[in-house]
């Protein structure tokens, strides 16, 4: 049973997304779980969950020694796998950034321990103690990582074994293979005025698996020229 463990000072955030569909399903066959550990448990009156940051600057962050106190507390819900196995990963936007082909590694392990940031950030030296792999889930801010810690755990689950219907829509998906896919079209023939593609409804497998790749490929030149764009 591949775990996921999340670590948070918003425990009401879970499960989300990852509790409704085939994700919901997978978790009632056993295929993986999911433990909420909440931060706020671990501070204490005389020592609150955050602080100000050492050398000045705005915000608060997050003390390393009740991180650690949720850590070590987080940690046994591995306990009868080899934690050596399990990917642990600190969410930061200044951590190297997901992707499809880090999401398919991650499926090799057997869970995944995930800490969200908050505020203006962790104390350092936790992530530094417990040699964190730092991910971001791409180029802007957010609150905090609890949304990318969703994000990942989804992006993860479903390349799982047994979780999609249809194994074979895992490997013709986007971003296989650097492409985008190509698009889709069911019933009504006609809507809107806009009828489907002819190819699509000639029976010529040939063609349309042509037609498919040809819109794929002009589909992802299409949205690489938008993103360096954006880039710039
Ligand atoms: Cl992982 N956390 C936060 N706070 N912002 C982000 C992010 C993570 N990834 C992109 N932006």
């Amino acid at each position: 049973m591949y775990k996921i463990n999340i670590i948070t000072a918003f425990p009401e955030i879970f499960p989300g997304s990852l509790d409704v569909s085939i994700l919901a399903k997978a978790r009632k066959k056993k295929i993986w779980d999911l433990n909420i550990v909440d931060l706020k448990k671990y501070s204490s009156q005389n020592k609150s969950m955050d602080d100000k940051p050492f050398g000045g600057g705005p915000g608060m962050v997050i003390r390393a020694d009740v991180l650690q106190n949720a850590y070590e507390k987080a940690k046994i819900f591995f306990e009868d796998y080899n934690f050596e196995n399990v990917e642990k990963i600190m969410l930061t936007p200044d951590g190297e950034e997901f992707n499809h082909s880090i999401a398919e590694a991650l499926t090799k392990k057997k869970g995944l321990l995930i800490i969200c940031g908050r505020y203006e950030g962790v104390d350092e030296r936790f992530i530094e103690y417990n040699n964190l792999r730092k991910i971001s889930i791409g180029k802007y801010v957010l609150c905090g990582g609890e949304s990318a810690a969703s994000v990942i755990s989804e992006a993860v689950l479903r390349l799982l074994p047994n979780v999609l219907g249809n194994e074979k829509s895992k490997l013709e998906e986007s971003f296989v293979n650097g492409m985008l896919e190509y698009p889709h079209y069911t019933k009504p023939r006609v809507w809107n005025n806009l009828s489907v593609p002819e190819v699509l409804l000639s029976g010529n497998h040939k063609e349309i698996r042509k037609w498919r790749s040809e819109k794929a490929l002009y589909l992802t030149k299409k949205v690489m020229k938008k993103n360096k764009k954006n880039d710039s």
